[in-house]
């Protein structure tokens, strides 16, 4: 592998490039990014692993993908022009929507001319005497800038357990966030889902109305509520339109990110079961991931959480017609909300199919795969293909699969061997000028992406401009605002229930990854404020060497 890249960058050399800036991933961080590095006038290179735009959207092309933010929010608000010309026609939109609308943008503001796609970057390595990152990528690219901004993604590199004899499959493999992009026809075919999380959550409905047969394979029930998905009205997306100047700026101070999430004033505990049922079921009518934000202490109470949890699974029970599969489904291992919740359209509901089949692999576990099918400890499925559903390396996964070297040869795997540690989840000590876009440590994966990347978009450009101004050729966390920081995401994380489940939020799903619970979940708005108070306070816990 050394060796291959080596020879490559050799026969790269004319290739070199010198730019201002270079930027990893072109999903709607990595575009937003150029859009603005453009604006200071710099020369800008984005390295794409996938052939165009569009990211999370890129990849996520499984049947049923769909954003659990609505449509009118999850999208860019930096343009007026743009969020007036587009319009969105569904509450929730689904991925093909969502590309179309990346693959806009990019026109729209040229960005693919500075984008190199199908390229993978390999490795950045920082250079002390010249202040220089230097980036390889698998084409041989070899690219040096004063700035290098990882717009990576939190969910952008798939895991696939390593069950014996995954090669020796005769059918097909797939797995959710490396759709082909031609689609895939399941018509007739015997089907296995392994996982149900979100994605496989959105996609077994919908590969079940296709498949001869689909088993899902499921080790531990999710909580899902209806997404209550419609088209949306024009005259509710004209208001909207009208309205998005106010919208924006109150999302921009949510803790959410969503103008119309919102915050819950009462306790659980303060209503009695008959106010609360009434709440929970107008929640439930309404649908949408502001189920759990019904009371104020769903998150940090267990016995306000369980009033919720009880509701859904009551809710499980009364929607699947098999006594024995609604109890399977029905959650019971963690608070409702403690992990990501799902959205569904007819989930529960397609397990009353004669064509589907929920596997306990709980209690009787994947033990291979075999070239027939699954074998579990009570015995084979044979299948013509087989989904897998197994979620991502989520948050340090796309930064970590990046060999990142400071000055003095360290590594940034070594640095975060124990956990990411990062200054407002914008940049890591000991690694000069490299920024992350909503790295870990900031509210990302827990708000609107949208609003959480041009929140630190818009600060990094800021920052850049200051620097370029004061002659500053580097910046870097101090460590010991570093700590602090690190301190108080635990610290806020540590007052609700999620950090005690074993969710990707603290690494639970990969085999040997520390647990660390890696977002911040003091929410944008006040995480915004305090950015913003760094950056007047002359990049405070930052070091700028002229
Ligand atoms: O992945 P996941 P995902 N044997 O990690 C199972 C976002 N997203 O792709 O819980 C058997 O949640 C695993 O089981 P368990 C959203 O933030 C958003 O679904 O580890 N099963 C689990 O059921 C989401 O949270 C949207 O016991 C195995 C599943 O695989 C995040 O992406 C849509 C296994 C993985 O679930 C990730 O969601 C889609 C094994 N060895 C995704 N290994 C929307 O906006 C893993 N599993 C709507």
């Amino acid at each position: 592998m050394a060796v291959d890249l080596a020879e490559r960058t050799e026969r790269s050399e004319g290739q070199e490039l010198r730019c201002d800036a270079i930027v990893v991933g072109a999903g709607f961080a990595g575009m937003y990014m150029l859009h603005r590095l453009r604006g200071l006038g710099l020369n800008v290179r984005v390295f794409e692993a996938g052939s165009d735009v569009g990211g999370t959207w890129y990849w996520n092309r499984y049947p049923g993908a769909r954003c659990d933010v609505e449509s009118m929010e999850y999208s860019y608000s930096f343009s007026e022009e743009l969020q007036q010309e587009w319009t969105w026609k569904e509450r929730y939109a689904p991925q093909p929507e969502i590309l179309a609308y990346a693959n806009h943008v990019a026109d729209r503001f040229d960005l693919r001319r500075d984008i190199a796609f199908d390229t993978r970057v390999l490795s950045a390595a920082f250079d002390e005497a010249t202040d220089l990152w230097t980036v390889r990528t698998d084409r041989g690219h070899v690219a040096r800038a004063p700035f290098c901004i990882m717009a990576v993604g939190c969910l952008s590199l798939p895991r696939m357990p390593e069950f014996e004899g995954r090669d020796s499959f005769q059918g097909r493999l797939y797995h959710t966030g490396q759709w082909p992009k031609e689609g895939v026809d399941f018509t007739g075919q015997r089907v296995g889902v392994i996982g149900t999380g979100s994605s496989a959550i959105q996609a077994i409905p919908q590969i079940a109305r296709q498949a001869a047969h689909l088993y899902v394979f499921q080790r531990t029930p999710n909580f899902s509520v209806p997404a209550m998905n419609r088209p949306l009205e024009p005259d509710f997306v004209a208001d909207f339109k009208a309205r998005y100047p106010e919208v924006r700026a109150r999302a921009r101070r949510m803790p959410a990110g969503i103008a119309g999430m919102a915050i819950p004033e009462r306790s659980a505990l303060e209503d009695d079961p008959q106010e609360r049922q009434r709440r929970f079921e107008a929640g439930w009518g309404k649908g949408g991931t502001a189920f759990t934000r019904i009371y104020k202490d769903l998150l940090t109470d267990v016995r306000a959480n369980e009033t919720a949890a009880e509701f859904v699974r009551a809710k499980i029970r009364s929607i699947v017609k098999d006594p024995a599969v609604a109890e399977k489904l029905a959650p019971r291992d963690h608070p409702i909300g403690t992990k990501r919740i799902c959205l569904d359209i007819d989930y529960f509901e397609t397990y009353n199919r004669d064509n589907v089949t929920l596997v306990d692999v709980r209690n009787a576990p994947i033990e291979s795969i075999t070239p027939r099918g699954v074998r579990t400890a009570a015995g084979e499925y044979a299948l013509d293909a087989i989904v897998f559903a197994t979620g991502f390396d989520a948050m340090t996964g796309p930064l970590l699969g990046i060999d990142v070297r400071n000055g003095a040869g360290a590594t940034l795997a070594d640095k975060w061997s124990a956990g990411p540690r990062t200054y407002l989840g914008l940049m890591t000590a000991g690694f000069p000028n490299l920024f992350m876009i909503t790295g870990p440590g900031s509210p990302s994966v827990l708000t609107n992406m949208i609003m959480s990347i041009e929140q630190h978009v818009d600060w990094i450009t800021d920052c850049i401009a200051h620097l370029r101004d004061r002659g500053v050729r580097r910046m870097e966390a101090d460590p010991t605002s570093e700590d602090r920081w690190v301190e108080h995401v635990n610290a806020v994380a540590d007052q609700t229930l999620l950090p005690k489940t074993a969710s990707w939020y603290v690494g639970a799903n990969v085999p040997g990854k520390p647990r660390v619970f890696m977002p911040y979940i003091g929410g944008l708005g006040a995480y915004r404020t305090r950015c913003d108070e760094v950056a007047a306070n002359g990049y405070e816990g930052f070091r700028l060497t002229a």
